[in-house]
């Protein structure tokens, strides 16, 4: 059923009179080779999509016999893509080309590509076009990715449960695989295909070392069979002591020769079982887990451990910047930067370092990384949360697209002005070859997939953007809801401008002016700026928001921790000058008097109440819309839509009146006139 949200956005729901006639192609004719699983799996979801869209199910044909219709195809696979050999070179491994063109005197509309998986892609665009209603006639796209990994995290557990997982037990049922391929896995692997999704990395970074044990390779050989045909290669999770505690050694040392030949004989029993595994993701020496530093190495060296014994099957390392050291730093925002800089060179050809957007943690709002930009030598990849830790899981209605916007869109003046983390990401600064973009999923077995409706959107958002950073988040929403809801642009652009501002809601209500890490502690739903004393102070809110009698903030200048110089010198200048850093960052890189003039005019304080009140408006204007929709919106989902921002009005106000409480507790100072949100 549609209406529960399992579809995603592959509904395929009819939803205009978009039929054959219309078009003049005849979508009702598809002429497309059946001889591959690949191919195959295109045509299945052409059937299933243009079923839907035109009322009834396409014909398809082998061909040769005719053109005319939907002609898909690679130069190896269709005689009437052949002629296109050489026009198809520039399109590489994975893009595709759509063309509305005369074939035989008939209107055609070609789906071409080098290889069968840039067909499915195109396919795929081919209804999104269609589902958002996009007129066809004369219609020329040109699509090739940006980034080369496009990769899904999973932070699932071999027994089920999801790290920071907020919808519902893993997807992954390790107890019946690999006998039993549930079709939840084919529909996972469509969802991730439409948006050119090719990578899963099926296990948790804090990773068990029995998931590279052979019963649980075979378990995953099992989802990698039932991905390939959608493009999407398996990848796991490495506990760096797993030649400990699977290979029963003494050491897991990088530099000891019976370590290294363990990793190499792990890597062949792999790719035995899986020969299109793509390689490791690992979190050494943060939090806990082990690492090369256990053995005095550097990241470096057990980064390139694992990467020669993946080398010769083509397999890459994905070694996690985020770290922090065992003992509290004056600064944790700088220690990623502090370990990683200087290996810059040091790191083999096959090695990514995977960097967080930001240097703390996936907040509601970070500067970006300094560590982009920092290591022209080294792919960096960008490691973005689909699954919202500090959010509101599941239950508040953030759309993160302007966050990766943001984030993506930083300048790091690494090379001069307009040196994007996009360009970092995708390796055009520096000219690497290989780039990639990580997403946490937020992704389970909850009949939504994500907890909520509209975190299918984040989903959705990452993926879209993961192959092509530089696209609009907004324009990302407009085709989401499209797809998801109605193209109808009375369901649309409400919609979209609803979701625009939700994050910045978020911000506004949790950790306005660069405020950061104030949640609860441990689950990290809901306030907690009081949270302080326990196991580290790194880990406590008044760590971050350092707020006394005077003001609030961390300074972060070159007068305090000096994590600005960690950016390249145009933006360090920036953001240590309290008259020029972005208000939005203020309180992230300053600490600041209570009554410090803002640019509204009002006082800090005044300021940060205001923005706080804010917040709340923006979910109650949220509720409006949404109930102007009534009607337009099938029931079932409109309801549960509905109960959930019941759920963050409320809590943002809890946000809201518990933050400013406190802060008021250390500040005395009364609420601003008017600043009272509604009961
Ligand atoms: O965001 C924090 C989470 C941890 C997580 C860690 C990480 C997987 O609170 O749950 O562990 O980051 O990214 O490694």
């Amino acid at each position: 059923r549609a209406e529960d949200g399992h579809a995603l956005w592959l509904r395929y729901a009819e939803a205009r009179p978009l039929d054959m006639e219309d078009t003049g192609i005849g979508l009702g004719e598809v002429t497309a080779p059946g001889a591959t699983p690949t191919q195959r799996a295109a045509r299945d979801e052409l059937r299933r999509g243009l079923a839907g869209l035109l009322g009834s199910a396409p014909r398809f044909r082998e061909g040769p016999g005719g053109a005319g219709g939907l002609v898909l195809g690679t130069p190896d696979s269709s005689p009437w893509i052949a002629p296109m050999r050489r026009e198809l070179d520039g399109l590489g491994e994975e893009g595709f080309l759509l063309r509305e063109t005369r074939v035989d005197g008939r209107k055609t509309l070609l789906v071409a590509a080098r290889r069968d998986i840039g067909v499915l892609y195109g396919v795929f665009h081919l209804l999104r076009l269609m589902q958002t209603g996009v007129e066809l006639d004369g219609l020329e796209v040109r699509e090739v990715p940006q980034v080369k990994l496009r990769v899904l995290d999973h932070w699932d557990n071999l027994d089920g449960y999801v790290e920071r997982g907020y919808a519902g037990r893993s997807l992954w049922d390790w107890h019946t695989l690999p006998d039993w391929r549930d079709p939840r896995y084919t529909d996972y692997a469509r969802a991730n295909a439409s948006l050119g999704i090719n990578g899963s990395v099926l296990n948790n970074v804090n990773a068990e070392a029995l998931s590279l044990s052979h019963a649980y390779l075979r378990k995953a050989a099992a989802l990698a069979d039932v991905f390939r045909p959608y493009g999407i290669r398996v990848y796991l999770g490495a506990r760096f002591s797993a030649p400990i505690e699977l290979g029963g050694l003494a050491t897991a040392d990088p530099l000891d020769p019976g370590v290294q030949r363990w990793w190499r004989d792990k890597a062949d029993e792999i790719y035995a079982l899986i020969p299109d595994f793509g390689g490791f993701l690992v979190k050494a020496n943060s939090e806990g887990q082990p690492g090369p530093q256990d053995y005095a190495r550097t990241h470096a060296e057990g980064a390139n451990l694992l990467a020669d014994a993946l080398a010769a099957h083509g397999g890459v390392v994905m070694w996690r910047a985020f770290v922090y050291a065992p003992d509290v730093a004056e600064d944790r925002a700088r220690q990623a930067y502090d370990e990683f800089a200087g290996l810059d060179g040091a790191l083999r050809d096959n090695v990514l370092v995977q960097v967080k957007n930001g240097p703390i943690d996936f907040q509601p709002r970070e500067p970006f990384h300094p560590l982009f930009g920092a290591m022209p030598r080294t792919p960096l990849m960008m490691e973005f949360q689909v699954t919202k830790e500090y959010l509101g899981f599941a239950t508040h209605l953030v759309y993160l697209g302007p966050l990766y916007e943001e984030a993506l869109r930083s300048d790091t003046h690494a090379q001069g002005a307009g040196s994007t983390v996009a360009k970092v990401v995708d390796g055009s600064l520096d000219g690497h070859a290989l780039s990639g973009i990580a997403g946490v999923a937020n992704i389970g077995d909850d009949r939504t997939w994500s907890g909520s409706h509209f975190d299918q959107a984040n989903w959705y958002a990452f993926g879209r953007l993961a192959w092509n950073p530089r696209q609009s988040a907004r324009d990302i929403a407009a085709d989401w809801v499209a797809m998801t809801f109605s193209p109808d642009p009375g369901v649309v652009a409400p919609i979209v401008d609803m979701m625009m501002g939700s994050r910045e809601a978020a911000v506004d209500y949790m950790t306005p002016l660069g405020l950061h890490h104030l949640m609860a502690r441990g689950h990290h739903y809901g306030p907690g700026p009081w949270v302080d004393g326990g196991p580290r102070a790194d880990w406590t809110s008044v760590y971050y928001h350092r707020a006394d009698a005077r003001g609030i903030g961390f300074d972060r200048s070159t007068r305090g921790s000096d994590a600005v110089s960690q950016y390249a010198p145009e933006v360090a200048r920036t953001f240590d000058d309290i008259e020029q850093v972005p208000e939005a960052l203020l309180l992230w890189f300053h600490h600041v008097p209570w009554d410090h003039p803002m640019r509204s005019g009002r006082p800090l304080w005044d300021e940060m109440v205001h923005r706080y009140t804010r917040g709340v408006r923006y979910v109650d204007a949220m509720q409006a819309t949404w109930e102007t929709l009534r009607g337009r919106i099938d029931g079932p989902r409109h309801a549960h839509v509905a109960a959930f921002l019941a759920i963050q009005r409320a809590e943002a106000q809890w946000w809201r009146d518990a933050s400013v409480a406190y802060f008021q507790s250390i500040n005395g100072l009364p609420l601003p006139a008017g600043e009272l949100p509604p009961p």
